[in-house]
């Protein structure tokens, strides 16, 4: 099996995640995607959206986007399951996935953010605080489904960490490379500070990864 990645990217660190709770150890092929290297046709030949992850399976397999390679790992390896038993519960988990993975991060992706820069002339300054709203709506609206829903348990879902655990984790990190915080989130920091507690995640956070600095 065979991932493309790169230290800093948050879809990615949401797979690594998926695969670090199913035991899985993928060969990890960078895209260094402050270089470009994604641009490259080589790579837009791989995935046409020029973005990662992607991953290959031993068979040959080869998917993209972050949610639906989670889904076929929770199938293909379902020990143990990311997903609930029950179809409600599924939808749930999925909901609170989408925050992130629909509704904010698609929004402060590096080609967004290059955009707002060389078609509309905003500052540095200027997308940043682009992204830091997107990711701070997307914080709120976790934090209010989360403190409000029965269904929350330790974790996002219950008292087992899952497939939105990882998503709502990926958004806490964005947050923080915009230079915002999840202080003022109580139930989403405690269910992120619980799940950076399993090595399987903190092991598979951004500044952990080959090339990444030692902060942010
Ligand atoms: N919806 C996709 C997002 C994929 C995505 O945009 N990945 C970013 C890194 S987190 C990327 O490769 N961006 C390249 C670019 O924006 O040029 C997913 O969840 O996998």
């Amino acid at each position: 099996m065979k991932i493309f990645t790169y230290w800093r990217s948050l879809a990615t660190f949401r797979v690594r995640m998926a695969l670090n709770l199913k035991g899985l150890a993928p060969e990890g092929i960078e895209v260094d995607l402050h270089a470009g290297a994604q641009l490259k046709p080589e790579f837009a030949a791989i995935n046409p959206m020029r973005a990662i992850p992607v991953l290959i399976d031993d068979d040959g397999t080869t998917l993209h986007q972050s949610l639906p390679i989670m889904e076929y790992l929770d199938e293909r390896y379902p020990d143990p399951p990311l997903m609930p038993a029950d179809a409600a519960g599924r939808a749930r988990v999925r909901a609170l996935a989408q925050i992130t993975v629909a509704d904010s991060h698609p929004l402060v992706v590096p080609r967004v953010r290059s955009d707002l820069a060389s078609r509309f002339g905003a500052t540095p300054d200027q997308v940043n605080a682009w992204a830091l709203h997107w990711m701070n709506a997307g914080l709120d609206a976790y934090e209010q489904t989360l403190a409000r829903d029965k269904a929350t348990g330790a974790f996002c879902h219950g008292d087992r960490i899952g497939l939105a655990d990882v998503c709502l984790v990926s958004h806490a990190a964005g947050v923080r490379f915009f230079n915002g915080s999840i202080d003022k989130h109580p139930t989403v920091k405690r269910i992120v500070e619980r799940c950076l507690a399993d090595p399987r995640i903190a092991n598979a956070h951004p500044l952990k990864q080959p090339g990444a600095p030692t902060s942010m």
